[in-house]
């Protein structure tokens, strides 16, 4: 299957552009239970074609950054995006990495222990990459890995009944207060907004004519709520942390 067109050469970033971070960017695959089975590119993970319906399952992160306001601060992805493109979502999502030094692997212990040190580097990259938050206000221990999620949606917004991309992730949600200076990448995000809960009860509504991320909207419907009343509870103790059980959305 060839590549996508030619979309626009970023400035940012040594231009790498989104075609470029396709084959670039190794995902760690999983099985169901979050055991590290290989990795393949991101162009390989999110394919949904003959012989992989569901993408290949690989680890993800979700991080949900608020301020010292308690608001939550989201984006809308870039047109240039070539899964989701366009659509409102949480702070930043990505995927940790295979063949990052220090390593973005996070190991069973890891998990247990509810560090997650890994997905946490994965996000200080990428919140820089696609929001340009410098890494110096966002150290690592600020960051609460709450849970994992398990979930699968075709990309069927953008391409159709028989969508050629989507995501199949094991989703580490990650929570921190930080207030920080945003510099937004252009190939990536089109759009920020910080917004209270009930704002975004208002933007969700249809009537709104916003579309949203399917992670988001699974996120927002199920948990959301919760971890974001009594948030500094939510962050400083483990009241939500739920390192054992797997979410299957
Ligand atoms: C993938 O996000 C991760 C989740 C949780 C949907 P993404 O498509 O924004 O990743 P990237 O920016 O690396 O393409
Ligand atoms: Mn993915």
């Amino acid at each position: 299957q060839p590549l996508p067109q030619q979309r626009h050469r970023s400035t940012w970033d040594g231009n790498a552009t989104q075609e470029e971070l396709m084959i670039k960017d190794e995902c760690i695959l999983v099985d169901e239970a979050d055991n590290v089975t290989g990795h393949a590119n991101k162009y390989q993970s999110h394919r949904f074609e003959a012989g992989q319906p569901r993408g290949l399952l690989h680890r993800a992160f979700s991080v949900f950054l608020f301020n010292s306001e308690k608001k939550l601060l989201l984006q809308q992805r870039a047109a240039s995006k070539i899964t989701f493109p366009r659509v409102w979502t949480n702070t930043c999502c990505s995927h940790p990495l295979h063949g990052y030094s220090p390593t973005e692997v996070d190991a069973p212990a890891d998990v247990a222990s509810g560090s997650a040190p890994g997905a946490k580097r994965a996000a200080v990259r990428k919140l820089l990459h696609e929001l340009g938050i410098p890494p110096e206000q966002l150290p690592l221990g600020k960051f609460k890995f709450l849970t994992r999620l398990h979930y699968c949606a075709a990309d069927t917004g953008t391409w159709g009944p028989q969508p050629e991309w989507g995501e199949h992730e094991m989703d580490y949600i990650l929570f921190v207060k930080a207030d920080v200076t945003l510099a937004p990448n252009p190939e990536e995000v089109m759009d920020t907004k910080y917004v209270t809960l009930p704002e975004l009860r208002q933007m969700m509504q249809p009537s709104s004519g916003l579309l949203w991320s399917p992670w988001f909207r699974i996120i927002a419907e199920n948990f959301l709520e919760r971890w974001w009343q009594g948030l500094d509870e939510t962050l400083t103790t483990d009241k939500h942390v739920d390192t054992q059980r797997i979410h299957k959305i």
